[in-house]
């Protein structure tokens, strides 16, 4: 399976996010991917390229030119105040407040973001968009035939919306891909998010859509991030209802339930009838992730590659979550190595 990587994913490195009432050092960190990269390199898993530059079309496919436009420039504006940290929003648009787009930047950034867990610095804008064209990249492979192909994206991308960034995400790499392959002659897509987390921008994206299925297996929103998204009473809306599939599961969940789950999203994307799977891939499911509650174990990433594979479509992995930088490696790969061994 060929593997898509850059190293500017080097220059997003956030200082700190807030956990338990404490500054952090933030957990999605860059020896993330690297460790993704030296088990692809040490399994043999297959050749790794670099992305090619699809420019920002398609990424405009699916995040507004307005909030694309104040991401690029965050930066310079924050710089230009000769502050020295990261820049992190404080103040949302939330119930009792108006939804107007402020001028300022601190104003702009709390309407373009829906948490405080998004940093932005000096290399933020480039690596995300780096990493989507690592998406789109992987995508276009398939697209000239491949079978699969794996997206090593960071920073991450399910929780940003249209014009929303947050969870440690900023461009959307796994919607980018998929409306790739709906404008390239495709007409329906299925996305499996295997993350531990809802991929909330995800659903949002394409809830009144019917063109895209989106699955999701993740810890129960009543008690997980991203807590207002997730449930399982979220079928998708207008021309989208019926095509969207939440699976939450409680905290403590291991193989059996987990997979119990994948079972059931399986089956609908096999009644969908896709023509192309993108996998949101998260390994922050695995036992020991610092910030998650399942139990999966590294053996149980294998058992998930070959059950996606039974689908026996055309599959993108696209790399999401996984905080555990040890073990990241071995269980994404295990996921991939698991797909290529029941082909
Ligand atoms: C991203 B992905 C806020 C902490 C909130 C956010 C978790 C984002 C997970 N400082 N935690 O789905 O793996
Ligand atoms: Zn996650």
């Amino acid at each position: 399976m060929l593997t898509i990587y850059s190293d500017d994913h080097h220059l997003h490195h956030g200082r700190c996010e807030l956990i338990d009432g404490q500054l952090m050092p933030c957990f999605e960190m860059p020896s993330r991917a690297d460790h993704v990269l030296d088990r692809v390199k040490h399994q043999n898993l297959g050749p790794v390229e670099a992305p090619k530059d699809f420019g920002l079309e398609p990424i405009e496919r699916i995040h507004s030119r307005a909030y694309l436009d104040f991401f690029k420039g965050a930066w310079a504006r924050w710089a230009a105040q000769g502050i020295d940290g990261d820049l992190l929003p404080y103040t949302w648009p939330a119930r009792t407040l108006r939804s107007v787009i402020p001028t300022s930047l601190h104003g702009q950034l709390g309407y373009y973001s829906f948490d405080g867990g998004a940093p932005i610095t000096a290399g933020t804008w480039q690596a995300a968009y780096s990493a989507a064209q690592v998406a789109l990249t992987a995508q276009a492979h398939i697209q000239n035939g491949a079978h699969s192909a794996f997206a090593l994206c960071r920073p991450p991308g399910h929780h940003a919306a249209g014009d929303l960034m947050g969870g440690y995400c900023y461009l959307n790499n796994a919607a980018i891909a998929a409306q790739a392959f709906l404008d390239q002659g495709h007409r329906k897509v299925a996305i499996l998010d295997v993350d531990y987390h809802h991929g909330n921008g995800t659903q949002s994206i394409f809830y009144e859509r019917s063109d895209v299925l989106f699955t999701s297996i993740h810890g129960h929103p009543e008690a997980e991030f991203p807590f207002f998204l997730g449930y399982a009473d979220e079928c998708g809306e207008g021309a989208g209802e019926g095509f969207n599939f939440n699976y939450p599961l409680a905290a403590g969940s291991g193989w059996d339930a987990w997979s119990a789950a994948l079972e059931q999203a399986c089956n609908e994307i096999q009644r969908y009838d896709a023509d192309i799977i993108v996998v949101s891939l998260g390994v922050d499911t695995f036992k020991d992730d610092p910030i998650s509650q399942f139990k999966l174990d590294s053996p149980d990433y294998l058992a998930m590659g070959k059950r996606i594979a039974a689908l026996g479509k055309p599959t993108l992995f696209v790399m999401e979550g996984g905080y555990a930088v040890e073990e990241i490696g071995i269980n994404a790969v295990n996921v991939l190595e698991g797909f290529q061994s029941a082909q």
